[in-house]
């Protein structure tokens, strides 16, 4: 796994991989995580720089950053049948709508997050000032290069305010968009190492040291392909920087549950590790 990670709390954000329980570093001065997810051949450029280090930093010692650098985050929506259902049920008005996308050629894409609005593994991912019913949104989260090549996997949190998506599908930008709406992380694998067709993808949410809620999915229930999303996006826009993309969720909590500030988030999927987020308000 590749990540981002800082020495010192403002120290200045480096690139390492990540070795059992310690982090070899890559690189000795600046480098952009994603210079290297956008090489031309990134595993052959990991070695190389892999090969170069001389020293090794324990993660206990580290702060993880999210892996992410001047790319914009999107989303796919109601790309699993649980997400359908969830979105009927939210909103008896806006039920067909749903229904639709689910079948229809062209998915759902939204605008999801600049840099600044997602947070890295530890840090409070947040719940909308003015929201009542709040979620996270366990994803598999798709890292693309400029020229819109898959070229790794990460993990991903679409936190989004079920009520303000629920009121007017209009409203969808203002649910998903705002200061700590999404967190990715802790690293990448590279497309080149793993496929991540038919994974299992878990979420648990803790409250006061139980857990109040668990779940899980599989990609393999995708009613998508991670090729066909990333075409449909970059159909007629071009990603200077890349993008990262959100793949949907297959996991909704049940009606009457909604994220309150202290919670901590885990989303786990094999290969990639576990995603850990306390939960901010305000
Ligand atoms: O249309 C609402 C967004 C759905 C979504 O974010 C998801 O299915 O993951
Ligand atoms: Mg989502």
């Amino acid at each position: 796994r590749l990540v981002k990670y800082t020495l010192a709390p403002e120290g200045s954000p480096r690139v390492g991989l990540l070795d059992g329980d310690s982090i070899v570093p890559l690189g000795e001065g600046p480098l952009r995580l994603s210079e290297i997810l956008h090489d031309i051949d990134p595993a052959s450029a990991v070695r190389a720089l892999a090969a170069a280090a001389q020293t090794r930093h324990q993660i206990a010692s580290v702060r993880l950053l999210a892996p992410i650098d001047r790319q914009e985050v999107w989303g796919a929506g109601v790309t699993y049948e649980r997400s359908k259902k969830a979105r009927e049920e939210e909103s008896e008005r806006a039920a067909t709508f749903y229904d639709l996308v689910y079948r229809a050629e062209r998915p759902e894409l939204f605008f999801k997050a600049t840099p600044h609005r997602v947070v890295g593994p530890g840090t409070p991912i947040r719940i909308r000032r003015d929201a009542r019913w709040t979620v996270p949104e366990p994803e598999l989260a798709l890292v693309v290069s400029p020229s819109l090549k898959l070229v790794g996997f990460t993990i991903g949190d679409d936190v989004s305010s079920r009520d303000i998506e629920g009121e007017n599908p209009l409203y969808l930008p203002q649910a998903k968009v705002y200061d700590g709406c999404c967190a990715l992380g802790p690293g990448v694998v590279l497309a080149a190492a793993d496929d991540f067709r038919d994974r299992e993808i878990r979420l648990e949410i803790e409250r006061g040291g139980s857990v109040v809620f668990q779940g899980a999915t599989s990609t393999a229930r995708m009613a998508r392909r991670f090729e066909d999303l990333i075409a449909w996006l970059g159909r007629d826009q071009s990603f200077p920087d890349g993008l990262i993309l959100l793949t949907g969720t297959g996991i909704v909590p049940p009606d009457d549950f909604t994220l309150e500030p202290g919670d901590v988030v885990r989303i786990a999927i094999d290969g990639l590790g576990s995603l850990e987020n306390p939960v901010a308000r305000g």
